[in-house]
């Protein structure tokens, strides 16, 4: 047989040291390793692709093992001749207790590694620079820079476009003024929804200078599909140009959720 133990050794241990080489860069970070996810374009990215590529890792483990046992079953124990019956196994305790204890471990280890990096994800600190309260109204978005008093906002034929400088904190606020939407940008790796009447917060740092973009990702009505925006993620600088630009347009002050700019109506608004 082709798969000789010494491979099949060789194999495992490398899925398992998977994680420590591609962090020591002896694997190519690439769209592959990091299992179809985008390049993370911040600083709480690694972590999100690490627990990804870590289910990955036992699915696969899990399937080689499973798929192992399927074929030394089906050949150790086949039926060599036409007048003889398999050995009938049943009521193996301890294989019976194996199996159930074996998949509960895995399963709350999973969830143990998934609540922390949620936790840490989600939690709220003291330590941004700037807050962008997001409004997602149907459909298209407006983004308030608290701080600064100023907002840019999008209609659905006009993509608008979110800035951040990049390696600073930002919270969003989301708000909605009509139906549930979602917030998210697929390069930070990470959306929330936008609940009427509820405040939803989280904090991410960019970290990579560039142009990303975002969508709506929770059906939302008829235009939902064109719920688009972008985001660029610049420097100092270029930000605070770009707020400069925005009072110099005269969008100072909040867009209240619901309120869209002069000249622009709901053309769907009707449409419950
Ligand atoms: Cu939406």
């Amino acid at each position: 047989m082709a798969i000789t133990r010494a491979s099949l050794v060789r194999a495992t241990t490398l899925i398992l040291l998977f994680p420590i080489l591609a962090s020591c860069g002896m694997i190519e970070d690439n769209e592959f390793t990091r299992v179809g996810f985008p390049e993370p374009a911040t600083k709480e990215g690694p972590g999100i692709i690490e627990l990804w590529q870590g289910f990955w890792i036992v699915a696969i483990a899990v399937g080689l093992l499973v798929i192992g046992l399927l074929v030394f079953a089906s050949i150790k124990f086949r039926r060599r001749s036409d007048d003889e019956v398999p050995a009938q196994v049943r009521y193996n305790i301890p294989i019976e207790i194996l199996y159930t204890v074996v998949p509960l471990i895995i399963v709350l280890a999973l969830f143990g590694f998934t609540a922390r990096e949620q936790t840490k994800l989600t939690a709220l600190t003291n330590e941004y620079t700037h807050v962008v309260n997001v409004v997602g109204f149907r459909w298209s978005w407006a983004f308030n820079y608290v701080d600064e008093g100023v907002y840019g906002t999008g209609t659905p034929g006009v993509v608008p476009t979110l800035y951040l400088p990049v390696d600073e904190k930002v919270r969003f606020e989301l708000t909605s003024p009509d139906v549930l939407h979602s917030f998210w940008i697929p390069s930070f790796l990470f959306k929330m929804d936008i609940v009427p009447g509820a405040i939803n917060r989280f904090e991410l740092t960019p970290d990579k200078e560039g142009s990303f973009v975002g969508k709506c990702a929770e059906l939302c009505g008829q235009d939902h599909a064109r719920m688009l925006f972008n985001v660029k993620v610049v420097s100092r600088a270029e930000y605070n140009q770009y707020i400069s630009g925005l009072r110099a347009k005269g969008q100072t002050g909040m867009l209240p959720p619901g309120i869209l700019p002069k000249n622009e109506t709901t053309t769907n608004a009707g449409a419950n």
